[in-house]
C-alpha cells in the first residue's frame, strides 16, 4: 500500500471519530499522522520492513499496528466496524470544504439529507440557515465549498502527480527497449494541478514497452492498450497515458504531448505561414511532405523559427511572440535557488528539530534554512512567546557552530485584523528575518483586509509576507485583497512576496508571480514545511516561479548569503 492510500484511511478515521464525538486530541492524533504519512519521503511499506513505524513523529504502538495490517491485508477491521456505525453517505457529505464531520452529522439527524444533490438544493431554499449553529454564512460557504468539489474533482495535486509520474519513468526505464523517456503534458509543463499524466517513449519496439507498462504493480486498471498509446488507472486514482513513438518523431511528439493545447494552436498556425506542416511525428514540407525535423523538440523549434521555449512557459501568454524576436526571458533554474526561508521546526507545529532541518539541508545542497516558526496568537499551532523565540535564536547561534548550512533564524508572524503584528519589534530585531501572514479573519472586506495587510508590510523588521493569498487549492477560495496594491506596496517597502511551495497553496501562483513581476515586486521562495520530508517540494515552488516568467534576480533565494544578509537589513 501507498503512503497515500494509508494516510486516507487514517483521515477517515479521523472523521468518523469526530461524528462519534470521540475526544477532541484523540481525532487530531489520527489527522496529524495522516498528514505525516501523506507527505513522507520514504515508502511507508519499507519503513515498515525495516521495523521503524514508530520512528515517524506521530506514530504509536496502536497506529503502527493498525499500518501493519493495512500493508499485510489491505484491510483494516477498526475502520470497518466505524464505517459500520455510521451511515456510508455522510462520509462523502464530510468531504465537502467548509461542512466537516459535525456539521454533516447534523444536517443528517434534522434534515435527513445524505447526499451532494440534496444539499445543494437545501442551501438553495436557504434551509440550513435555519439550522442552529449554521446561519446564512455557513448555508455560503457550504455552496461555495460543493462547487469547489466539483471544480476539483479529477484533479490531483501535483506532488502527487509528480511522485506516482517519476516512479513510472524510473520503472520503465529499466526496459532496454526505451531509447528515450519523458514526462510530457501539464506535469513537464509543472502546471498546479494536473488532470492525467503524460509518459512519452521513445522506441523501436513498442509492445515491449506497453506490456511492462501494464504489469506495473500499482495499476488498478488498464483503460485500453495498444501500441501507440496504453492508458491505465493507477490504484490512487490517477490516470497514466503511455505513448511510444519512433525516435524521428520524438522531439516532435514531445512537443505536441506537452501542450498547451493553446501553445500548440499558436505553433501550429507559425507553422503553416511558413509552409510548413507540424505535428506528433515531426515537422514536414507542407506541398512536398517532407520530413525536415522532428528528432529532439530544439529542432523543432528552430525550424519554425522560435528560440526554444521552456515547458513551463508554454501556456500561450506570449512566450511564442517573445521566442520570435529572441527575447525569451531567462527564467531561474531549478538549482539557482540556494535555499529555503519557511521551515517550522519542533519550536512551534513542525515535527523536525532544528539540527535535523539543517542536516537535511546540506543533504540537498543548500545554502541556508530559514526557521520560521508561528507566533503566539496562532495557538492550535504552538506559537512562540517572546521569551521562547529569545531562547530558540540562542540554540539556532549554538547549533550553527556545528553547521557549513546557513541557519538564518526566522519567524512567521500572524497579523492581527488591525494589522499590528503578533511580536513587538524589539523581538522582531533579534531575528534575521521575519515572514508576515494572515491565519485568522479571512472573510473581511477587501479594502480592509488590504489596509491589514499592507499596514503590516510597512513594518521595517518585516521582509516577507507568506502565502500572499491564503488560498488553499480545491478547499478555500483566496482570501477578498487588491493584489495590485499589495505588489504596490511590496515594491515600496521592499518586502518579498512569498511563492510557497506547499502543493496545496502555491501561492503565490504563477499569474501572480508574473503580474508582481510586472509591477516591480520582488519575491522569496518557502516550503512551509512541518517536517523535513516536505523540503523536497522546494521545487514546486521553483516551478510556479519559473512559471510566472521570473528571472533569477526576481528572487531572493537565489542571491549569495551576504546579500541577502544585506537585504534582511539586520
Ligand atoms: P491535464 O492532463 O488536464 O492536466 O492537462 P494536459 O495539458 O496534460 O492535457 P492532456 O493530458 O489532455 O493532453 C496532453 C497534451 O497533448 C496537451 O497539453 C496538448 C496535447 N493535446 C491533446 N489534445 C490535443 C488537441 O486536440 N490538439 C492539440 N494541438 N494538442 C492536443
Ligand atoms: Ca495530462
Ligand atoms: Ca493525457
Amino acid at each position: 500500500m501507498r503512503n497515500q492510500e494509508i494516510a486516507e484511511v487514517f483521515y477517515q478515521i479521523a472523521d468518523l471519530l469526530e461524528i462519534k464525538g470521540e475526544l477532541p486530541f484523540k481525532v487530531r492524533a489520527y489527522r496529524r499522522a495522516a498528514q505525516r504519512i501523506e507527505t513522507l519521503e520514504k515508502d511507508i511499506e519499507e519503513i515498515y520492513r525495516q521495523g521503524k513505524l514508530k520512528s515517524i513523529p506521530g506514530i504509536g504502538e496502536s497506529m503502527a499496528r493498525k499500518i501493519e495490517e493495512l500493508i499485510e491485508t489491505g484491510k483494516l477491521q477498526y475502520l470497518e466496524n466505524l464505517k459500520r456505525e455510521i451511515p456510508e453517505e455522510l462520509i462523502r457529505l464530510m468531504d465537502i470544504p467548509g461542512l466537516g464531520p459535525k456539521k454533516a452529522l447534523v444536517l443528517y439527524k434534522k434534515l435527513g439529507i445524505t447526499t451532494i444533490d440534496q444539499l445543494r438544493e437545501a442551501c438553495k431554499q436557504g434551509r440550513l440557515r435555519m439550522l442552529e449553529g449554521f446561519g446564512e454564512i455557513t448555508e455560503r460557504n457550504i455552496m461555495r465549498g460543493i462547487e469547489m468539489m466539483e471544480e476539483s474533482k479529477g484533479r490531483a495535486l501535483i506532488n502527487v502527480a509528480y511522485d506516482d509520474g517519476y516512479r513510472i519513468v524510473e520503472y520503465l526505464r529499466q526496459n532496454k527497449d526505451v531509447l528515450k523517456i519523458e514526462i510530457a503534458g501539464s506535469l513537464r509543463r509543472m502546471k498546479e494541478t494536473i488532470g492525467d499524466i503524460d509518459i512519452l517513449v521513445s522506441s523501436l519496439n513498442p509492445d515491449s514497452i506497453m506490456d511492462m507498462f501494464v504489469k506495473y504493480p500499482y495499476v488498478k486498471e488498464v483503460l485500453v492498450k495498444g501500441s501507440k498509446k496504453t492508458s491505465v488507472i493507477l490504484k490512487d486514482g490517477m490516470q497514466v497515458d503511455v505513448r511510444v513513438v519512433r525516435p524521428e518523431s520524438f522531439g516532435a511528439a514531445l512537443q505536441y504531448f506537452t501542450g498547451s493545447k493553446d501553445h500548440n494552436i499558436q505553433i501550429r498556425n507559425l507553422a503553416i505561414k511558413k509552409g510548413l506542416k507540424i505535428n506528433e511525428y515531426g515537422v514536414f514540407k507542407k506541398d512536398t511532405d517532407e520530413y525536415i525535423a522532428g528528432r529532439t523538440e530544439e529542432e523543432v523549434y528552430r525550424v519554425i523559427g522560435l528560440q526554444y521555449i521552456e515547458p513551463e512557459l508554454r501556456e500561450n501568454r506570449g512566450e511564442i511572440e517573445l521566442a520570435q524576436q529572441g527575447k525569451l526571458p531567462k527564467i531561474v533554474k531549478y538549482e539557482d535557488v540556494k535555499g529555503d526561508f519557511h521551515i517550522h521546526s519542533t519550536w512551534s507545529d513542525g515535527t523536525s528539530s532544528i539540527e535535523d532541518i539543517a542536516r537535511k539541508g546540506e543533504e540537498m545542497g543548500l545554502k541556508f534554512v530559514g526557521i520560521a516558526d508561528h507566533s503566539p496568537s496562532l495557538k492550535v499551532a504552538h506559537g512562540l512567546s517572546e521569551e521562547k523565540v529569545m531562547e530558540k535564536i540562542k540554540e539556532i547561534r549554538k547549533l550553527q557552530e556545528k553547521f557549513e548550512i546557513r541557519i538564518f533564524a526566522g519567524t512567521e508572524c500572524d497579523i492581527k485584523p488591525d494589522g499590528t503584528l503578533d511580536y513587538s519589534n524589539k523581538v522582531l530585531k533579534e531575528l534575521d528575518f521575519a515572514y508576515a501572514a494572515i491565519h485568522s479573519k479571512f472573510k473581511m472586506s477587501r479594502k480592509e483586509m488590504t489596509e491589514r495587510i499592507i499596514k503590516a508590510m510597512e513594518n521595517e523588521y518585516i521582509n516577507m509576507l507568506a502565502h500572499p493569498t491564503v488560498r488553499l487549492i480545491g478547499k478555500r477560495d483566496p482570501i477578498d485583497v487588491d493584489l495590485e496594491k499589495i505588489f504596490e506596496a511590496a515594491r515600496e517597502t521592499g518586502t518579498f512576496l512569498e511563492i510557497n511551495a506547499f502543493p496545496d497553496r502555491l501561492d503565490l501562483n504563477d499569474v501572480h508571480a508574473k503580474a508582481a513581476k510586472e509591477m516591480g515586486a520582488k519575491m522569496v521562495i518557502g516550503t512551509d514545511s512541518h517536517a523535513i520530508d516536505h523540503m523536497r517540494f522546494l521545487k514546486f515552488g521553483v516551478a510556479m516561479a519559473r512559471r510566472g516568467w521570473l528571472e533569477k534576480e526576481d528572487i531572493l533565494n537565489t542571491y549569495d548569503l551576504s546579500k541577502i544578509e544585506k537585504m534582511l537589513g539586520r
